[in-house]
């Protein structure tokens, strides 16, 4: 007892000393002090994290909080690749005061995407992300089991039957596009694809999944209220979901009036008795009954087409931009793209469904596109439970966050030869080379490949797996077809912009097209 009390009073008077001589100092210094304090602590704690065997490799910076932001934030796989080289596939590095640790390769595939619902949370990593943008009561703004449930409910839209009707209503809004749009007026121009294909992209996907006539809003003020949604949707949520500033309000404001919308349009539906199968809308309205008995609200219903609209846009976009400005360096590719589509198709111009899956060259330079801009480069999960990186002692602590980027892999020359080289036909040998397990697992949204240890997962893995894929392929599978039937194209590969929500083309990013004679 005696002994502590000396103890305290040692610190007490050691304590008042250095106040004594901080009291001293000029104001300059005490500034100066003020300022290193956070300096040496990040220091010291980093000295002190670095003697833990129990934990992953911490990459060394300079900056309390800010971390590794700028390198990752810039290149993340560059920055990836250096530490790398330093610290093997399992390192961890600090982004904006959180720790993110990562685990490159097939083997950080299966630990991270395959990770046991209890020791990891998706929700936990994306929600300031995501609620604000997408409202309430879905996708990461609800329990896990009932975004598996959210899953199945959409993925009744997106099944062959849906495809089949969808692919004619896309290849419309394309043509319609193309033939009306200022950009592309004339026999020969030049067009910039971060312009066009999210406005394609909206327009084919609201005209399929919400409908006609949420499709012929666009064409109002309506479209302004996406644009202003869409501008909340950036990685800055992550950091600051909500700040008093003009842009936050009118993301809110358009969140209500959107999610409202959507509501009026459900309602009108149930009034009339008008549901049928033509859409997302309907296949909601009809089926969206959890399996404890409750239902999913009207407001529900409306965020949860927000989400799934919102999510698919900026891939899709993305992905069509890409493969544009790819192919504008490829005319020998274009060319055989126009002929494999003239032999499927024969006299036709009109494609199907059907010739979309006999279309070779069309999947595989999409599927060629995905592998060099995997649109998320970073997918992370907040660790719920200690968790042990397997065959070692280290143990990543509650709090922290995992990272897995399927991307790295996928533009690596470990796994793919050449692996910067556009080159859809390294796809034609075999559909499916290396993915030979065909062990599967339902996580209450239809069944999908169990392992993950894939280094090709652009659609992630796991049980929040993506359920747009199909789609995903008919979209932009209709929108390449219907290009290369009207356009010849040239154009110049910009750099990539990592800072977006999903990897982007940097400015300039324009093709120069002319259209085909007839
Ligand atoms: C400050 C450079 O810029 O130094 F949407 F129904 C709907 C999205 C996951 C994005 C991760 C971090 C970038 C830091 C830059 C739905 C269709 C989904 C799936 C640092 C100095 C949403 C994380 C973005 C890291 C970039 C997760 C999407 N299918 N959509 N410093 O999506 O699926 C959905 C699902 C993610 C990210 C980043 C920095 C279902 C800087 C400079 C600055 N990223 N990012 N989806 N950074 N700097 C989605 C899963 C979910
Ligand atoms: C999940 C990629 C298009 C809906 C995911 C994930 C990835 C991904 C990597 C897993 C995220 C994670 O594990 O954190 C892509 C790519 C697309 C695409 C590359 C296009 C090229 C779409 C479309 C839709 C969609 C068109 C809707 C129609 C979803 C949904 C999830 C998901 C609902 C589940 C989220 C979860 O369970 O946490 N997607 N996606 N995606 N995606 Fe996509």
């Amino acid at each position: 007892m005696s002994g502590t009390a000396a103890l305290i009073q040692e610190v007490q008077s050691a304590g008042m000393y250095v106040f004594d001589v901080i009291l001293a100092l000029s104001t300059a210094q005490k500034i100066m002090i003020v300022v290193a304090l956070p300096f040496l602590y990040s220091i010291v704690w980093q000295l002190l994290y670095s003697l833990r065997n129990d934990r992953v490799p911490l990459v060394f910076y300079w900056i309390p909080w800010l971390g590794s932001a700028i390198p990752y934030g810039m290149q993340p796989y560059e920055f990836f690749a250096q530490c790398q080289q330093k610290y093997g596939d399992c390192f961890s590095f600090l982004l904006l005061g959180k720790v993110m640790t990562v685990y490159l390769g097939p083997k950080g595939h299966e630990f991270i995407l395959n990770a046991k619902l209890n020791d990891v949370s998706a929700e936990e990593a994306y929600t300031h992300l995501t609620t604000p943008v997408f409202g309430k009561g879905v996708i990461y703004d609800c329990p896990n089991w009932k975004l598996m449930e959210q899953k199945k409910f959409a993925k009744v839209a997106l099944t062959k039957d849906s495809f089949i009707k969808y692919v004619p209503l896309i290849r419309e809004e394309v043509l319609n596009y193309v033939n009306s749009e200022s950009q592309f007026r004339g026999k020969k121009g030049k067009v910039n694809v971060l312009k066009s294909q999210p406005e394609i992209t909206i327009f084919t996907a609201s005209r399929t999944l919400l409908g006609e006539e949420m499709r012929n809003m666009l064409n109002t003020g309506f479209a302004k209220l996406y644009s202003d949604l869409d501008k909340g949707f950036t990685p800055i949520n992550f950091v600051f979901p909500n700040l008093p500033l003009p842009s936050y309000k009118r993301r809110d404001e358009a969140h209500n009036i959107i999610s409202s919308t959507y509501m009026k349009l459900i309602n009108k539906r149930k009034q009339e008795n008008d549901i049928q199968d033509r859409d997302l809308v309907d296949a909601l309205m009809k089926n969206s009954t959890y399996k404890d008995g409750t239902t999913m609200t009207e407001r529900e219903i409306a965020n949860l087409l927000i989400g799934v609209l919102m999510g698919g846009q900026h891939t899709s976009a993305s992905t069509s931009s890409w493969f544009l400005l790819h192919l504008g360096e490829r005319p020998d590719l274009q060319e055989e793209l126009y002929n494999e589509i003239k032999s499927v198709l024969g006299d036709r111009k009109e494609v199907t469904y059907e010739d979309l899956q006999h279309l070779t060259l069309v999947n595989n330079t999409i599927k060629e596109t995905l592998r060099l801009h995997m649109p998320l480069h970073s997918i992370f999960r907040k660790v719920l439970n200690p968790l042990q990186v397997p065959d070692t002692k280290m143990i990543v602590p509650k709090g922290h966050y995992v990272l897995v980027s399927p991307g790295f892999a996928m533009t690596n020359e470990k796994y793919f030869p050449n692996a910067n080289t556009f080159e859809p036909h390294r796809w034609d040998v075999s559909q499916n080379a290396g993915s030979s397990d065909s062990d599967t697992v339902d996580y209450g949204f239809g069944t999908i490949s169990k392992g993950v240890s894939s280094p090709y997962l652009p659609f992630g893995g796991g049980r929040h797996r993506c359920i747009g894929e199909q789609f995903a392929y008919t979209q932009l599978g209709t929108i390449l077809v219907t290009f290369i039937q009207t356009f010849r194209w040239t154009s110049k590969l910009p750099k990539v912009d990592y800072s977006s929500m999903v990897t982007l083309p940097e400015e300039p990013a324009e093709i120069e097209w002319e259209r085909r004679a007839e």
